[in-house]
């Protein structure tokens, strides 16, 4: 079938909207009609190699829209569903047993191979092999080829286009405090980064009933969206010393502190926010592979504290991603708010104006 795709060919190039062709779905796959995807930071590093994966490409991770066509051994989804893309699993090993898919054995290959896992290719241009399957869909394109697994069927009242975000973004930085940390009602928690993802975290924590909401983000823009969000406080962290300025408005440390850089002084920072007890979460990707920060064992020893890595928010789609939309239908998640859409073919505005912070998360529509 013949799709319109954005192909990375190359770091500099960025994306090349083009007519490709995709593959009919086999076996488990669920072919899905893209209405909006959104464009995740990981998509980013992807096109900028610091997620080494092979060009040329299809990205695109975050892609909702209309079961076209399903392969034979399809059960739970059929043409015309309405679908969240998530990443993928294998719904097998100990951890997807477990409900926590999202630590999947196999997550590395079954998200990063550009090809099936029997090595065929899902895309191609004029004959020749394209790679796809990046997190189990490639959805930077008008069509765009899941699974069983990693297509969610979602409820109706909800606009679509809205929706992709929760496959990857949102239920990472609201599932770090609703599921992963598990944050309780009263409970204070320090956000570090007022993206997509930590905006995210700071509507998980309204629903969790957090007392106090701090978020640390240098963009303006960003700490008054937060604040209108359920942010209690919000802080600049240019020039200030951070754990004092969360000191002063509790002197005991923060439960629960959120980092969603992946920068080093926002960690070191985070750390000494922490009260006793106190839980750290990590879940940003730093843009240096070999970036690495210190503890001090007598100051983790002393507050008792713990580090946490987060990958995509603790989620089981199946359940989580409808429990967000139902949130968001009861006007309590409004994730609409961090939205800015972009016809397809500015992509690549969309991912500068991303970068610059003249949006929070761009969503692509057809
Ligand atoms: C990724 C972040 C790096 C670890 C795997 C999941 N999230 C997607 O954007
Ligand atoms: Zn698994
Ligand atoms: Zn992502």
């Amino acid at each position: 079938m013949h799709i319109t795709a954005a192909v990375t060919r190359s770091a500099e190039q960025r994306f090349c909207v083009e007519e490709i062709e995709i593959d009919a779905p086999r076996g488990d796959e669920v072919r899905v009609k893209i209405t909006g995807v959104g464009l995740c930071h990981s998509d980013l590093l992807a096109a900028e190699q610091v997620l080494p994966v092979a060009f040329p490409i299809v990205l695109g991770h975050e892609g909702a829209g209309i079961v076209e066509s399903v392969g034979p051994e399809v059960t739970n989804l059929k043409p015309g569903d309405r679908v969240v893309m998530t990443f993928n699993f294998c719904g097998k090993c100990v951890h997807c047993r477990n409900g926590e898919p999202a630590y999947c054995t196999h997550f590395l290959p079954l998200n990063y191979t550009p090809t099936r896992q029997d090595g065929t290719a899902t895309l191609c241009s004029c004959g020749v092999d394209i790679n796809g399957s990046f997190f189990g869909q490639s959805s930077f394109a008008s069509y765009a080829l899941g699974n069983a697994r990693n297509v969610v069927k979602v409820p109706e009242g909800a606009p679509l286009e809205f929706l992709g975000p929760l496959g990857c973004g949102i239920q990472t930085g609201a599932g770090a405090v609703m599921r992963s940390l598990a944050a309780e009602a009263g409970s204070s928690v320090v956000i570090f980064g007022g993206g997509s993802v930590g905006l995210s975290a700071v509507m998980g924590a309204v629903v969790q009933g957090c007392e106090t909401i701090i978020l640390i983000e240098p963009m303006a823009g960003r700490r008054e969206l937060g604040l209108s969000l359920g942010a209690t406080h919000a802080f600049d962290p240019r020039g200030a010393d951070v754990p004092a300025l969360v000191r002063e408005v509790l002197p005991a440390g923060v439960n629960y502190a959120v980092d969603t850089s992946g920068a080093v002084p926002a960690i070191q920072a985070a750390l000494l926010c922490l009260g006793a007890r106190g839980v750290l979460g990590l879940i940003g990707v730093p843009s240096d592979a070999n970036a690495a920060f210190s503890v001090s064992i007598l100051g983790a020893l002393s507050n008792a504290i713990t580090i946490k890595s987060v990958i995509e928010g603790d989620s089981n789609p199946e359940t989580y991603i409808p429990e967000l939309v139902a949130l968001y239908k009861a006007g309590r998640f409004p994730i609409d708010r961090l939205i800015k859409t972009y016809p397809f073919a500015e992509i690549n505005q969309a991912v500068e104006d991303q970068k610059n912070g003249l949006c929070v998360k761009a969503v692509l529509v057809f």
